[in-house]
This record gives C-alpha cells, sequence and structure tokens, in this order.
C-alpha cells in the first residue's frame, strides 16, 4: 500500500451525499419504488463525465432522489466509513446537505438520525470519529438558508458546524452573513465553500463578512498573494479536494494544481476527496495521486497527513495525540 494511503489522517471535506456509489443508488431505487433515468449500474457511471461544477451538481442532485429513508442514510455512511478505514481515516468531519432533502419531502428527523444512527457507533466499528456540518445551498439563497437554519435548530445537539456549499458563482458568502451569524450565536463552527469555481474575493468575504475558521477549497487565492499572505499568517486552513477539481476541470490536470504554490505560501492545506463515489477516488487516492503528479517526497506527505488533525475541530489534546 502506498504511504498515502496508509497514512493516519482526518478527511475535513466530504459531502456525504457525494459517497453514494452507483450500486446503492440502484438498491435504494429498488426498495423505495424510485424510477431511474438510468437503466444499469454501468450506465450511470458512464455519465460520470463533467464539464464543471453545475454540471456535477445536475448529477448529483438526481442521484441523491433515491434516498427516503433513515435506512438508506445509514447505509450510505456505513458503507463511507468502511472505504474510509482502509484508507488511514481516522476523524471525518462530514457535510450534508439538508435542504436537497427537505425540498424533495424527506422530513430533516429521517435525514438526522439516519445519519447519527451510523455515526453514533463509528468510533467502536471503524476507529473514526465524526462530526456533522450542514450546508447550505448557496444557490437557494439566503432566505432559504435562514428557514433552514431554523429547521435545523432541534437538530443542533447533533450538528457541530454549517457550512455553504452548491453553485458557487453569482452567489456570494456575503449573502449569507445573517445565517452565519445566527450558527456563531449558536457556538457552531463555521466552514464555506471558495474560491473552488469562484474567485478569490469570495475568500476575503468568507473570511471577513461570514467569520469562516477554514476554506473549502479555497484554490483561486493563488490568484492573489496578499489573501495568500493572510491566509498563511492566521494559519486558515484550506480543504483541498486535488482530484475533484481536475473532474470538474476547475484545473486541467492534475500536474498544473495550484497545490504546491499553495504549501510555497505557507498556506495549512489538507487533502479531501469531496464527492469520492464521482471524482475517481476517496482520501487515500487523493494522496497517492498527489505525490505521484506533483512529486512531493513523503515527508511532505505526512505533513499533508498532520495538518489534517491540525485543521479538524477536535479539543486540542485530541488533536496533539495524532501529531
Ligand atoms: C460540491 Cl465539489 C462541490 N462544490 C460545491 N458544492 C458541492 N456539493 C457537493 N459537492
Ligand atoms: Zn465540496
Amino acid at each position: 500500500m502506498s504511504l498515502g494511503m496508509a497514512l493516519p489522517k482526518a478527511e475535513l471535506h466530504l459531502h456525504i451525499e457525494g459517497t453514494l456509489e452507483p450500486e446503492l443508488v440502484f438498491e435504494c431505487a429498488r426498495r423505495n419504488g424510485v424510477s431511474l433515468p438510468f437503466a444499469t449500474v454501468d450506465e450511470l457511471r458512464l455519465r460520470y463525465v463533467f464539464d464543471d461544477l453545475q454540471s456535477f451538481l445536475d448529477l448529483y442532485y438526481l442521484a441523491m432522489g433515491v434516498l427516503r429513508t433513515a435506512r438508506d442514510f445509514t447505509d450510505m455512511t456505513d458503507a463511507y466509513l468502511a472505504r474510509a478505514r482502509e484508507q488511514g481515516v481516522r476523524h471525518a468531519e462530514i457535510f450534508f446537505d439538508p435542504q436537497a432533502h427537505l425540498s424533495r419531502g424527506v422530513p430533516l428527523r429521517e435525514v438526522v438520525d439516519g445519519l447519527t444512527a451510523s455515526l453514533r457507533t463509528s468510533e467502536q466499528r471503524f476507529g473514526i470519529s465524526t462530526r456533522l456540518i450542514a450546508c447550505f445551498l448557496r444557490d437557494q439563497g439566503p432566505d432559504e438558508a435562514m428557514a433552514t437554519w431554523e429547521a435545523l435548530r432541534p437538530h443542533l445537539g447533533d450538528i457541530h458546524g454549517v457550512g455553504l456549499d452548491s453553485a458557487e458563482v453569482g452567489h456570494p458568502p456575503q449573502d449569507f452573513a445573517p445565517v452565519f451569524a445566527r450558527a456563531r450565536e449558536a457556538g457552531l463552527h463555521l466552514v464555506a465553500h471558495a474560491g473552488e469555481e469562484g474567485p478569490a474575493d469570495y475568500v476575503w468575504q468568507a473570511l471577513d463578512v461570514l467569520g469562516v475558521q477554514r476554506v473549502d477549497h479555497g484554490i483561486r487565492a493563488v490568484e492573489d498573494p496578499e489573501l495568500l499572505r493572510r491566509l498563511a499568517r492566521e494559519r486558515t486552513p484550506l480543504t483541498v479536494c486535488p482530484l475533484s477539481n481536475v473532474r470538474l476541470r476547475c484545473v486541467p490536470r492534475l500536474a498544473e494544481h495550484p497545490l504546491p504554490r499553495l504549501v510555497d505560501a505557507g498556506v495549512l492545506v489538507t487533502l479531501n476527496s469531496d464527492d469520492p463515489a464521482y471524482f475517481g477516488g476517496y482520501v487515500g487516492e487523493n494522496f497517492a495521486a498527489v505525490q505521484r503528479e506533483l512529486g512531493f517526497d513523503d515527508a511532505a506527505m505526512r505533513e499533508f497527513a498532520a495538518n489534517s488533525f491540525r485543521a479538524s475541530f477536535l479539543p486540542a489534546d485530541r488533536r496533539e495525540a495524532y501529531l
């Protein structure tokens, strides 16, 4: 096994709905009586070729339409944890998209109960500690985000943070200042996708207007030297997803990924899988691909793994136990 696969690591940028493998799509469709616009697992897999973020999101929201009951969410999460363990994951901070299920008539109770039924026993079964982060769909706008916040309130005992995801361009972080202020007052951790397809200015907004503790993706920060200095000085982590960036054509090929420039600028970078069922690899494969294509030595790979714990929301004593 490659070093990148074996290294103990935390995964900090992982959409649980993006772990839904084609086989489970068909199994949930069958047991829930949902009809699909593809006949076979292979036919679905053939669609995993994307032009940009939106073309991926269209399929991502379509496929998750088979998730109807708590059991579906439990099975999906169990499958992810089993795969993650094989890839050295010891801690996972997991995103989910409440609005993507509420809008289909699936009660939030069903979603959260399903996820937590799996996560509750993750440490015993898989040796993986977990946190749950609820993301607002930025393309549904700030009013719907605030309504979603209200719906989340009864579940805050199970939720450690909020994030911001979905179609980025035209949906700047600053629009979501009010809902992030509420989450901050409630003591939640704050993260946001920014600088994936959107400009470096969205990363500034995520930091200065939303007050996020980590930036998801953030790769377009390389276009702004002052922003790089800010991220490095304040030790604000970026959760970078190399295979995702190539598959969604944010970066033409892995060999041209801005990762080395971020590292050279002194930014605290972590490596993650984003939506591993869709992008050709789980987090260990992201580590292995980065080492192979960008030529990082073993010490650099160990540093990425150490960064994943430094950037996590584990308490300081548990973070340090991994370093
Ligand atoms: C996502 Cl790759 C990516 N970017 C933004 N939002 C997302 N939701 C799921 N995957
Ligand atoms: Zn993401």
